[in-house]
């Protein structure tokens, strides 16, 4: 029996089967303000201090710069996308570019001071050009009037050739994947009595209605820009393509602009290299490619629905424990601004194409811990002996990392309650909306942020009890690029200390199983291997502790052998003490082994009440490692940013980022390479940028099926005030419990400070998830 009802109670429209399936409308309904708690109260509202100057630039900003971009007389001869071939000029993205921290800080010391100009960045393949490549420009100050001028944007690139990028090595967009599907088509319908027989499938090209694969290609598609190469693996099509890969490979050499001259290089299968049609079918009617393992075209394995051949678990058809923020909302936002402040803390938000979310000016109580704190790039790297484990290094960026920041589930993937954002981006002469992207919201940590029994004799086991709640904000964003689900949090906690944590989850890009290659991971299904592979997170902290002159001291803990007149005994004897040093110049550095040394980025010229630097240390987290591959030619030299834990140099409004998002195709001739920051500038007392990489060894398990779990794929990173304050930041927290023993009345007395513990009634609705809006 099916019976539906429609829950006008929760002012949407819900409808529920006897199955227990639900489904929402399209139409957006408000959340309803159900319950006494004010969880679902909006945020209490404050007024930014200064205007956003990290913004994203505006939709009316994007479509100006859009029309002078193809106004004639800007003189870049361009095509409209949507008609453009591979030999012609047409913009692939606009983005906003960062601000000069050097025409930021005068801003924010004084608002009489102007804010900085803003300026657009600008990606235009130029195909129609002699010697075709891709050039980054740089169109300001905006808005769009008289003086506004469009340059090449050179100066944010070292690689000696600025924002150009080969045509070989520029990004692989679906023109150039056009370009070469009728070569592949070619040579597929060919061999597609082969391909039926040893996978399962053909391939007619890409819109083709006989076609049964899917292909995949990786990055890098060049080495230095010189010639391009496409190397296809083929997988099952359906919802969890990641997870049925097939072994059959083909490798194009599709170096230029002339598809005419596109060849085929090899194709790869059992293990084989076979340079031609002739050489693959050869063997392959010598009966020397037939394979046992047959990869499935069922995926109902590899999906996220309840699977109940697991059966059930006692009580968990109960309703889950739910972080709420019952006492309403505790932190303030300036929406418009994207202005947040929290228990002592304010930070702004910003967001790009490239980087997604990015956070500026974080202070603690009126004072400057981190000017930017943001996220460069996402990087993977894979192993195998087949062309597509062993030729895959991501960059993240490279795909727009920011465009894939999307709907977060209230109650799943962020607290019921939490204040939600929606995240826009500019694609051509539109913006897009990517619909309650971003969640901010308060919780409780899970422990006390300390505690102390003042222990007695007494019945209750002491004199006094302190206790004091431990909270903190976080902000998350979710980005599905591709296969993975990077959740990125941002934890602001009470005690004056940030908490930045990657996890990931989604489809493992895996590879057909190979009996003899459990090397690079194990069999994790019928013809599926987890294939190893590392992933780096790079984030830069550009710390100002309290003003810009800072250095990083480093404390090391060495043994000594030292005697003390007072145990003669024992003559000498080893001890442990602190060895501190400031890093000098510009480096790339890694944890000490047994995390021996502390590194802390400090103000020499701030001490607080106790004469100590007042600063801030980097604490490790969970798996605080650096990419495995150190000279792959695929991560060589446009890489070298994920091959320590820790890097650092100093500011420079010409070095904002640590990798440049075209970089991946470049690994033997970067248009961005790291290496050069480390030109052995001075650091001590000056204004210092602290790159750290979290990431995963992805040691690869039957449990990555059907989706990797966010509880192991976690990395994190603590900056924690050391000697910043004159005490711990505890003391004005009135959330806490001061339990007294009163010996005269045998009884406790519990202080409350006045924070009531009230009572409420909550009622949970069903998420109604926002639509992306095209605008
Ligand atoms: C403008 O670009 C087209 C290709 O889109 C090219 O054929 C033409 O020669 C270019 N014109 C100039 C003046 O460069
Ligand atoms: C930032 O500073 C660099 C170096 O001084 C300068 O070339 C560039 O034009 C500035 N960019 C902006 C957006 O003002
Ligand atoms: C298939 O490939 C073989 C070997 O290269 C070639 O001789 C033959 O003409 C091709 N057939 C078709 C239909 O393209
Ligand atoms: C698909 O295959 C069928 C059966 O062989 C054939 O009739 C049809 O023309 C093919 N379609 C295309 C687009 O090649
Ligand atoms: C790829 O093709 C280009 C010309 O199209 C050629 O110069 C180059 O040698 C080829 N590379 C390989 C590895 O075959
Ligand atoms: C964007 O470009 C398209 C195609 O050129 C045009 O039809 C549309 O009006 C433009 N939109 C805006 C907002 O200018
Ligand atoms: C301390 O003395 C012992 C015994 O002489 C020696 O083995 C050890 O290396 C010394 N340790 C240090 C830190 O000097
Ligand atoms: C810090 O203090 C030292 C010693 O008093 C002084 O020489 C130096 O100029 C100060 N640096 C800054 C950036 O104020
Ligand atoms: C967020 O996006 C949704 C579209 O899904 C729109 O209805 C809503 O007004 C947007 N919110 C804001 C504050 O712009
Ligand atoms: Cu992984």
């Amino acid at each position: 029996m099916l019976s539906y009802y429609l829950s006008a109670a929760l002012g949407l429209a819900t409808v529920v089967s006897a199955a227990g399936a639900r489904t929402s409308t399209r139409e957006r309904i408000e959340r309803q303000l159900e319950g006494t708690c004010g969880i679902f109260e909006p945020a209490p509202t404050v007024r930014a201090p200064r205007k956003n100057v990290w913004a994203q630039m505006s939709a009316e900003d994007n479509v100006a710069v859009w029309n002078l971009l193809h106004d004639p007389e800007t003189g870049l001869n361009l095509t409209d996308p949507a008609e453009a071939t591979l030999t012609d000029n047409y913009v692939f993205w606009i983005d906003t570019l960062p601000v000069n921290k050097t025409d930021v800080l005068p801003y924010l010391k004084s608002c009489s001071h102007p804010p900085p100009p803003k300026y657009a960045r600008a990606v235009i393949f130029a195909g129609g050009k002699d010697d075709p490549d891709s050039q980054e420009y740089m169109i300001g100050p905006l808005p769009v009037g008289p003086e506004t001028r469009v340059e090449k944007l050179d100066y944010i690139f070292n690689g000696g050739d600025g924002g150009r990028v080969p045509y070989n090595a520029r990004y692989f967009d679906g023109k150039r994947s056009a370009a070469t599907d009728p070569l592949l088509a070619s040579i597929m319908a060919n061999i597609s009595d082969i391909t039926e027989d040893l996978i399962g499938g053909s391939y007619f090209g890409s819109d083709n209605e006989n076609t049964t694969l899917w292909v995949s290609s990786p990055t890098p598609v060049s080495y230095d820009g010189t010639q391009a190469f496409r190397n296809i693996m083929f997988r099952y099509p359906g919802p969890a393509t990641y997870l049925t890969p097939l072994d059959f490979f083909v490798l194009l050499n599709c170096t230029g602009t002339d598809p005419s001259h596109y060849r085929l290089r090899g194709f790869v299968t059992a293990s084989r290299l076979f340079t031609s049609v002739a050489e693959l079918r050869e063997a392959y009617e010598a009966g020397e490619l037939s394979n046992e393992i047959k990869q499935t075209r069922n995926t109902d394995w590899a999906m996220l629905d309840y699977k109940p051949e697991l059966g059930q678990r006692d009580l968990e058809s109960k309703l889950a424990p739910q972080s709420l923020e019952i006492g309403g909302k505790r932190y303030r936002v300036d929406e418009k601004e994207r202005y947040v402040e929290y228990m002592g803390w304010s930070f702004y938000v910003a967001y790009t194409r490239t980087l997604g979310v990015t956070y500026h000016d974080i202070k603690y109580k009126g004072e400057r811990i981190l000017y930017e704190l943001s996220l460069q790039e996402a990087a993977a790297q894979y192993a195998g002996f087949q062309p597509k484990a062993a030729n895959t290094v991501y960059h993240d960026t490279y795909y727009g990392l920011g465009t894939y920041m999307g709907t977060l589930v209230e109650g799943f993937d962020c607290p019921f309650g939490s204040t939600i954002w929606n995240l826009t981006y500019h694609e051509g002469n539109r913006s897009i909306t990517n619909a309650d992207s971003f969640c901010i919201y308060e919780s409780d940590s899970g422990y006390p942020m300390s505690r102390h029994r003042y222990e007695d004799s007494t019945d209750y086991g002491f004199s006094h009890l302190g206790t004091i709640k431990g909270t903190a904000l976080t902000t998350r964003t979710i980005a599905t690029i591709g296969n993975y689900d990077y959740m990125f949090d941002y934890i602001f906690h009470v005690d004056g200390s940030i908490e930045i944590v990657v996890r990931a989850s989604g489809y493992l890009q895996s590879s057909f199983f190979y009996p003899d290659q459990g090397r690079f991971g194990p069999r994790i299904q019928q013809g599926t291997q987890g294939s190893l592979h590392d992933h780096i997170l790079t984030y830069k902290a550009d710390f100002d502790i309290i003003d810009t002159a800072n250095s990083l001291e480093v404390s090391e803990l060495v043994l000594v052998n030292q005697s003390q007149p007072w145990f003669p005994e024992l003559g000498l004897f080893e001890q442990m003490e602190l060895s501190k040093s400031t890093m000098d110049k510009e480096q790339q550095f890694n944890w000490m082994p047994n995390n021996r040394a502390m590194y802390c980025i400090v103000n020499p010229n701030a001490t607080n009440a106790w004469g100590e630097k007042r600063g801030y240390r980097i604490v490790p987290g969970k798996s605080n490692i650096h990419l495995t591959l150190n000279d792959s030619p695929f991560s060589r030299k446009q890489t070298p940013f994920t091959k320590t834990h820790l890097a650092l140099t100093r500011q420079r409004d010409t070095e904002p980022f640590a990798n440049s998002w075209a970089n991946v195709n470049l690994p033997w001739k970067p248009q961005q390479d790291f290496l050069k920051f480390f030109d052995g500038d001075d650091v001590v007392e000056e204004d210092v940028v602290l790159w750290f990489n979290l990431g995963m060894h992805h040691f690869t398990r039957a449990e990555d099926v059907p989706v990797t779990l966010y509880t192991e794929a976690v990395s994190s990173i603590v900056f924690a005030p050391q000697s910043f304050n004159d005490r711990a930041q505890d003391g004005d927290i009135l959330n806490r419990r001061w339990i007294t023993y009163n010996s005269e009345t045998d009884a406790l007395e519990y202080d409350d400070y006045g924070v009531e513990l009230g009572q409420c009634t909550v009622k949970l609705t069903e998420p109604v998830l926002g639509i992306n809006r095209n605008g």
